[in-house]
Order: C-alpha cells, then structure tokens, then sequence
C-alpha cells in the first residue's frame, strides 16, 4: 500500500507519534465523563445479527483443532509449530481469534457502514449518517496490505512464567499474532467521501458485536478511538483475508486493520465510525490498552499504539527432538518497521548467532522467516532464545517492563526444548 501523502492530512502534524497524540488528546478530558452515555446506543443491533453460532462455549465460528489452537476463553491462541512449512501469511484456518464477546454472523447483503458525528462536513447525527453498502464499498479503488494483527497481549503469560510478576488478562503465550494480506478500500477514500472535514481530530470506529460486560458492568460495544491521522495514513477497510471473504471470525464483512498497531485498533464487524473535530475516549483507550502500576501516572501512560519486536520459534511448547542435526525456524516482527537481524542463543542466551532471513523484501507491516542450523551435542534440556533488532535499532530486551495488565511484552522468550 503506498504510504500517505502527508498532504492529505488535516493536521499536518504526525498524529501517529503516542506523545504527539496524547498531547493532541489532553487538553480535554471531558470526553471521559462522556463515556457512559456512548455505551447506551444499541437498540436495534441484536436484530441485524444473525442466530448464535453453532459451535458455541467460545463463540468463535471456525474449527479449533487442537493441533492448531490452545482455547482461551472466549479466544483461540495459534499454536507456533502451526506455522512451520508455511509461507509467507498465516492461513485464516489458523490464524488466532480475539474476541470480547461471541463472533456474529452478519449479512453483508443488508449490513451498512455508518459515519457520522462533527468531523464530517453537515455534522450528520448517528441517526442519519453518510452510509455505505458493501456493494459501494467493493466499487471503491482497492488495495493489498500484507500486515499483521497482534494482540496487545500477546506474550502476556511470561510475565508471570518468566518474571514471576502478577498481571492480569489471557495469559497469551506468543501465538497471539497472525500475518495477513488484507484487501479492501483505504479508510482515508471512504472519510473524504463521507465529508471529512481539517477539523476532524478522532474517529471512533465501532464493532457489530454484542455489548461487552466485563465484571457485571457494561461497556457497550467494542469501539475504539483512533487519531485521524492514523486513519488517513494507511488503515485499511478490508474485506478479503488472503484471498478469500473475510471469515465470521475475522470480521465479515469488512473490519478496519490498522497495520503496526495494537490488534484492538482492527475492530471487526465494523458498524459505524465517529468522526470527531474533538478527541474521543472509550474504555478501549482509557482504563485498557495504556500501561499501569507503579512506573505509570495513575491515569496511566498515554495510549498504545505501535506494537513492539517479538521473535517466536516454530516448534511445538514445549518441544522435543530427536539428538540429530536441525535446522530451527522462526519468525520476527516488530510495529516500528522492518527486522534488521534476529539472533539466536542455544545455550541459555550466553553466546548468540545471527539466523538467516528467509525474506529479502518482507512487508515492514509484516514479519520476517529466518532459520539458523543447530546441531545438538547431547540429549537434555535447552532452552531456545531469538531476539529480534528491528529498523529503529531497538533490540528485544532480557526483560519487559511491568505493567499491570501485562501488556507489550516484548523480552527474550525462553523457549523450553527437549533433546533425546
Ligand atoms: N468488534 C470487535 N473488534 C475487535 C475485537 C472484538 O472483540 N470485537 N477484538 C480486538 C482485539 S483485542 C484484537 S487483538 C483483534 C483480533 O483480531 P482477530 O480475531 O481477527 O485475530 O481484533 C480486535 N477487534
Ligand atoms: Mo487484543
């Protein structure tokens, strides 16, 4: 996808940048005591759903052979040996689900994108918004990014298994993030369409899914705010997943992907977008998806938005292998560009080689193959550590920094290997 032309957008400045953003957010908090009343506004969605899936205690429509996924409640983790013999993309089959509530099935015959709100030339109300149909959207120019979506999360269970540390959240080992080429129309098309004004600062996209009640309180439904100039950049409305219609789980019909960014940025099953001349808030962006706990402002740390570098072995946790030669796969990513090298450590992280990358010109919105020989000298335990140095120069540290809701955590993996 080229990337934006800075002159598109309304304000100039790199809203992409999280300082600039929460700079551009905070001179107005008010939004907050707001966010009650945008939780009430879904009468009527349960009717432009279709009946429950069948296959039902996760709510997630596709298979999940246990070859493939580890359940996670509501969600499906990909299992990393999964990816090993494949190319370059994670086949929808199993590519990991996030879901806040169950997958619906929408119609995409009567489904309809909403915009709306005082970012939009006229101020059209949620009630009478600029709308979209598929059919339009499918007639609008095209384009292909090949991008991942990770969860936030993704990584989440080593801050307790390998630091020890207490957070909170699915405890995600690193299968959740999945590579995709994602075809559709660029968001930035359909807001100049629908009248987007300079003034225009937030949009707040929204989901088709039910209302999200986490501890007996109701958030309503999940929705997400996003600095415009992120839309305008290179956000996608996808409506094809390699190839294919989106899949139930992954949004259908269309979803917004925002490459590089937290997965929750992505919403699926998009319903609606609020676009807005001042900033907006949703649980989303204020009590999740910041970093809290002691090294963070009690209102936490502005919100998140690149992901960073992680490396992930292709092998089964934990492994077991034959005492022969091998050669180990892997794969590396990182929200701030492309991976520069990865090195790998067989022997508990004292001595690192560099692996080879399989991929000489890998999308910077995806990730990168790499292998490196290894040839065991004994039967017994190891453990397996990749590290990955992405564009900025930033190399994957030994240790990820605590925040309560164990998010980024983007440290040195140990990966636990069986020689016999
Ligand atoms: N409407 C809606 N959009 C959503 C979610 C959701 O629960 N509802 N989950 C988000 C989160 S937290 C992630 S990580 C990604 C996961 O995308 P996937 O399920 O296609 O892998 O979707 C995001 N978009
Ligand atoms: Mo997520």
């Amino acid at each position: 996808m080229r990337s934006g032309d800075p002159g598109d957008l309304p304000h100039g400045g790199d809203l992409t940048d999280e300082a600039t953003y929460e700079r551009v957010r905070s001179p107005s908090r008010r939004g907050l005591l707001r966010l009650s009343a945008g939780a009430g506004l879904t009468a009527g969605l349960s009717a432009a759903l279709g009946p429950r899936p069948a296959g039902a205690a996760t709510g997630i429509v596709k298979p999940l052979p246990p070859e493939l996924f580890v359940p996670q409640g509501t969600n499906a983790e990909m299992r990393w040996e999964a990816m090993r013999g494949q190319g370059y993309l994670t086949p929808a089959d199993r590519f990991f689900v996030r879901n806040h509530v169950a997958t619906p099935l929408i119609d995409a015959r009567t489904w309809r994108l909403r915009l709306w709100g005082t970012g939009l030339r006229g101020a059209p109300a949620e009630d009478r918004p600029v709308e979209f149909t598929y059919e339009d959207l499918l007639r609008l120019p095209a384009e292909e990014v090949t991008a991942f979506i990770e969860c936030t999360g993704n990584g989440r269970g080593f801050y307790t298994s390998q630091q020890g540390q207490e957070v909170s959240g699915t405890p995600w080992r690193l299968g959740a993030v999945g590579v995709a080429r994602w075809r559709g129309v660029r968001l930035a098309t359909v807001l100049r369409r629908a009248g987007v004004t300079p003034e225009a600062v937030d949009i707040m996209p929204r989901g088709l899914d039910a209302e999200f009640v986490d501890k007996g309180e109701n958030l309503g439904r999940v929705r997400r705010p996003l600095p415009i100039a992120k839309a305008m950049k290179d956000a996608l409305l996808a409506y094809e997943m390699n190839g294919a219609p989106l899949p139930p789980d992954h949004g259908h019909p269309v979803r917004l992907v925002v490459p590089s960014w937290a997965g929750i940025a992505s919403i699926k099953w998009l319903g609606d977008i609020q676009v807005a001349d001042e900033p907006l808030f949703s649980p989303w962006n204020t009590r999740y998806y910041r970093l809290f706990g002691p090294a963070h402002p009690e209102e936490g740390s502005p919100p998140l938005t690149r992901m960073n570098a992680k490396s992930a072995f292709e092998l089964p946790w934990e492994a077991s292998l034959p005492a022969r030669p091998h050669v180990l796969h892997g794969r590396s990513w990182s929200g701030s560009g492309r991976i520069r090298h990865t090195e790998v450590s067989v022997d508990g992280g004292r001595t690192w080689r560099r692996a080879r990358l399989r991929d000489r010109h890998p999308s910077p919105r995806g990730w990168v193959r790499w292998e490196l020989p290894w040839r065991p000298e004994r039967p017994g335990r190891y453990e397996l550590l990749a590290r990955a140095t992405d564009e900025t120069g930033t190399t994957q540290p030994a240790t990820a920094p605590y925040n309560t809701l164990g998010y980024l955590f983007g440290a040195v993996v140990r990966h636990p290997v069986t020689i016999t």
